[in-house]
């Protein structure tokens, strides 16, 4: 997760640069004390992504409970002409990439548009950005592709060190999979406003985000029968232990998502199975752990049309066009930035 923080040409046609407006490390260190030594516990879900991670949430992806991403896919695959048409992009610029599999249908539209297509990619795992560059440019012969490994906040704020010039002319930022679905609203609020703030009057937003539909198909998703996502739950405190010198029991947790209606989300729980006490060496902390308590690892919100109008109007962005699964299951808003 914490890759080597170098800016490196690794190909004429690939780069990958670490973009942090905090030092990574701290970042950890300081939600931890926010988040875990007090009650109720929980973490932010960006922690997931260490290499083992995103191969799990990979995983997850083909498990056959989990939707959204081939609904999304589906999506992709039909309408990635009109996308790329509707945005008249040159530059394909991608907030939490991971694998970009799902992307490849907007490059391949790209592709068939310009020259010289160019693809800017973001996540905070940067084994997976290097995996998913590789690919794309072996598939892609003229694409140019530049990973930005963090935040999504500092790949906003870098993304000018790859893109912005003339010549890469009207950007399609894309922000896919529902990953929004996992801030609050006044978090999800700030991250759209600073995607507006950062997109020129020309750039067009893509949107991917998850709909409300009947509880046993959303818990289904977060539940299957595999237990990958169990493992994918799991898997944040083995990263803890990694990164922060503890000593959880991966074991000693069992991993719940109920869907929370009233709040329109899933919540991802790690549940003690035990009364424990669990040993944190940065910073030196000792965690007494009461049987049944839960950690609260994440949130994935399911949005209703309203929300989704709330959300965009306090960013200002606007809608230009969109694309739903039946049912309106999962959608897909084209949007610009409004004029502020
Ligand atoms: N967009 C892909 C992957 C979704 S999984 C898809 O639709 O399938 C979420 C991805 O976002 C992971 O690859 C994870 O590493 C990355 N991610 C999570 N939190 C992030 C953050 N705060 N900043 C940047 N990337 C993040
Ligand atoms: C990345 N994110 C949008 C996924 C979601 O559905 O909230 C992560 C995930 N968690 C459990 N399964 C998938």
């Amino acid at each position: 997760m914490f890759a080597d923080p170098s800016a490196a040409r690794l190909t004429p046609r690939y780069s990958r640069r670490v973009v942090e407006e905090r030092d990574a490390h701290a970042e950890l260190l300081a939600d931890f004390r926010a988040g875990m030594l007090e009650s109720p516990r929980s973490l932010p879900p960006k922690y997931f992504y260490d290499a083992r991670g995103s191969q799990l949430f990979d995983a997850i992806c083909d498990t056959p409970e989990y939707y959204p991403t081939r609904l999304e896919a589906e999506l992709l695959e039909r309408h990635a002409g009109a996308i790329m048409e509707a945005s008249g992009a040159r530059t394909l610029f991608e907030l939490g990439s991971g694998t970009s599999r799902k992307t490849e249908y907007l490059l391949e539209a790209l592709a068939g548009r310009v020259a010289q297509p160019h693809y800017v990619a973001n996540d905070v795992c940067g084994e997976i950005l290097d995996e998913a560059g590789g690919r794309l440019l072996q598939r892609f012969e003229q694409l140019q592709v530049d990973s930005l490994c963090g935040d999504y906040a500092a790949a906003l704020t870098h993304l000018a060190d790859v893109s912005g010039a003339q010549a890469d002319g009207p950007r399609l930022f894309a922000f896919l999979g529902s990953s929004l679905g996992n801030f609050e609203d006044a978090e999800a609020g700030d991250l759209l406003r600073r995607i507006r703030e950062t997109m020129n009057p020309e750039d067009r937003l893509l949107l991917g985000l998850d709909r409300i539909k009947p509880r046993p198909v959303l818990e289904s998703a977060y539940n299957d029968e595999a237990g990958v996502t169990a493992a994918f739950n799991l898997n944040l405190l083995a990263v803890l232990n990694t990164e922060l010198g503890a000593d959880f029991d991966l074991e000693g947790f069992e991993h719940r998502a109920p869907f929370v209606e009233a709040q329109s989300r899933i919540e991802m729980h790690l549940v003690s199975r035990r009364d424990q006490v669990v040993h944190v060496s940065e910073p030196e902390a000792r965690l007494q752990i009461a049987e049944g308590e839960v950690i609260r690892t994440e949130i994935s919100r399911k949005f209703s049309r309203d929300a989704v109008d709330r959300l965009l109007a306090v960013a200002g962005l606007e809608h230009e066009a969109e694309w739903s699964a039946p049912e309106d299951w999962y959608s897909l808003f084209l949007l610009r930035p409004g004029v502020a």
